[in-house]
């Protein structure tokens, strides 16, 4: 399977859907520096856990790259990740909802950092969507540093007949705009599980 491998399963309207910053899905243009706070672990306040609950399991799709896609500095935009799209069906019922479980993990590098260990630093960061709606956690640091697997899950609940996309999208972050960056995912995989 391979590419641009679009899944049926049975699945997903999005309803909740926290936006956390622009949804751009377009390609890079040279556009501004992102801002350093766009991404932070430690500036929002606690807030409870969201619950997403779901029952037994409709389907699962896994998705698994082996190649290297490499990405450089876009500005602000966000860029989806090549072929990391997967399509699901919804619940038949207009007012059943469903669960997606998405999993993304990957062997992420990012070059051209100074390689700091104090925040804020230049990063690669990764975000899901479910139907066009960034899901919680929002965007995540996916990492500030060469060679490492990483993971980010989101958690969705649909409502309604799909067909419903999950997609990734990722892009650099120069904070202070004083590097030239270059990031790369391989060994990537895309969990998408549909409960009742
Ligand atoms: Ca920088
Ligand atoms: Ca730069
Ligand atoms: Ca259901």
């Amino acid at each position: 399977m391979g590419v641009w491998a679009k899944r049926k399963l049975f699945v997903i309207p999005a309803v909740a859907a926290v936006v956390f910053g622009a949804i751009a899905t377009g390609h890079a243009t040279a556009a501004a520096e992102p801002v350093a706070t766009a991404v932070n672990q430690a500036q929002l306040d606690p807030v409870p856990p969201l619950v997403c609950e779901g029952k037994a399991q409709l389907s699962a799709v896994v998705l698994t790259e082996t190649g290297v896609t490499t990405i450089g500095e876009t500005g602000v935009m966000w860029n989806p990740l090549t072929f990391a799209t997967v399509d699901v069906d919804g619940p038949a019922g207009a007012a059943d909802t469903d669960q997606l479980v998405v999993t993304f993990t990957g062997e992420a590098d990012l070059t051209g950092q100074p390689n700091l260990l104090a925040a804020a630093v230049d990063a690669m960061q990764v975000r899901v969507l479910v139907d066009g709606a960034v899901q919680p956690p929002g965007a995540v640091n996916f990492t500030t540093d060469a060679g490492q697997s990483d993971a980010l899950e989101v958690c969705a609940i649909v409502t309604g007949p799909g067909p419903h996309t999950v997609e990734v999208e990722w892009r650099l972050v120069d904070v202070g705009a004083n590097n030239m960056l270059t990031g790369t995912l391989d060994s990537w995989s895309l969990h998408v599980e549909r409960n009742d």
